[in-house]
């Protein structure tokens, strides 16, 4: 009676893992979840070429790995089938001794190598093909430096400084021009890990360390990525968009970006521009063009372009922005900018001048 009770509960445990199986494809169709502020990627929807090129090995793995399953699932099977009890006189009877068959040993030595052969060649080809891709004239160059826990964004060839989002154009993938973009990743701080699942594959950020990796979008859009190493206690407040755009709007944001913001003339935010430099708020950050030249802290020279505020931690509005003056460390607990313990006028001008760089 126990036997068939365990073949039963077998067989539920077949059905929950085929529903499973199942439901993947079903969920597939979905790129995001999880609100607007804090989508999970598809990683099963690659955009770009690295992570379809890691895709792709990723689903021969699966599929070899599948078939395996399948086979030692069916031998199981027919095993406890096969040479189950069958009666009191089983008790007396000892099952036939294999004890050191030839055969059987080599099997079991040889298909698992060859196996394992097959999958490593069949990753470090691909690691190999990611890794020294030769990138094309006129690849976009970006550097990342990771810090607890925001992203520094800069774009070395065409002097733009920026926090949080990346903005690169869309390459093409048939006759027209491809356009990846080459990342250089560096950490002011600890380990850190650049990953962005439908665009590429984990990169580690390593103090004293150059890394590189590259991205090459087919699709415009907003990709949703974070830092997959835990850094610290805002290790998950540590998120990162990139801004897939044709290339005309991509020119247009480097030409927005490039234009120094105009100083406020005269009300709160002229107030608040001589609160902001009379602070120790120009020692962590710096604005372009003026005596703010702290690299501790995200660029505010062009703040008010960016969707989020704090690494992804809440949308970039006025209202957060003022929450987040006021106290940083009420967004963003334990983040390594302190309450400047300011006063409600100092929050109310400081606030209204950042509102002006954009
Ligand atoms: C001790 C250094 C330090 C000082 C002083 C400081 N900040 Fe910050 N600030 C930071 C750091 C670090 C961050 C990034 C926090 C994070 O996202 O984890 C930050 C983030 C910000 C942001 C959000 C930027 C973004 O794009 O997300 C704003 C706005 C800001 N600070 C304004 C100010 C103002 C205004 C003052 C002065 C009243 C000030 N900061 C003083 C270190 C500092
Ligand atoms: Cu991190």
């Amino acid at each position: 009676m126990n036997f068939w009770r365990s073949i039963r509960g077998c067989c539920r445990g077949l059905q929950v893992a085929v529903f499973c199986l199942a439901i993947v494809p079903a969920a597939r169709g979905v790129a995001t979840d999880g609100g607007t502020m804090r989508p999970v990627a598809d990683m099963f929807q690659p955009l770009s070429r690295p992570a379809e090129m890691i895709h792709e090995s990723a689903l021969l793995v699966l599929a070899i790995t599948a078939g395996i399953f399948v086979v030692v699932t069916a031998m199981l099977i027919f095993v406890v089938w096969k040479f189950r009890r069958k009666g009191d006189e089983d008790d007396l009877k000892e099952p036939p001794q294999i004890y050191g068959s030839t055969h059987i040993e080599l099997a079991w030595t040889v298909i698992p190598i060859l196996i394992t052969f097959v999958l490593i060649l069949v990753t470090s080809r691909t690691i190999g093909e990611i890794q020294n891709a030769r990138m094309p004239e006129g690849a976009l160059k970006v550097r990342l430096v990771g810090h607890q826990w925001w992203w520094e964004v800069h774009y070395p060839d065409l002097g733009i400084i920026s926090a949080n989002e990346l903005h690169v154009p869309v390459s093409s993938r048939g006759s027209g021009k491809r356009r990846p973009t080459e990342i250089v990743l560096e950490s002011a701080d600890v380990i850190h890990s650049f990953w962005v699942p439908q665009l590429a594959g984990k990169t580690d950020l390593v103090p004293n360390k150059r890394n590189e990796t590259w991205i090459e979008p087919f699709a415009t859009g907003t990709y949703f990525g974070n830092c997959a190493e835990y850094c610290g206690t805002q290790h998950a407040n540590m998120l990162l968009r990139v801004i897939v755009e044709e290339p005309e709007d991509f020119e247009k944001w480097v030409s927005g970006m490039k234009r120094p913001p105009v100083a406020p003339s005269g009300g709160l935010a002229a107030q608040g521009r001589t609160a902001f430099y009379g602070k120790s708020c120009v020692n962590c950050h710096r604005v372009d063009g003026t005596a703010a030249k702290g690299v501790f802290g995200p660029d505010l020279t062009k703040l008010m372009t960016r969707q989020t505020i704090g690494a992804g931690v809440a949308p970039l509005t006025p209202e957060n922005l003022r929450a987040w003056v006021r106290d940083p460390q009420n967004l963003k607990t334990g983040c390594l900018m302190p309450d400047m313990k300011l006063a409600d006028s100092e929050v109310d001008s400081i606030t209204a001048y950042l509102l002006t760089l954009q």
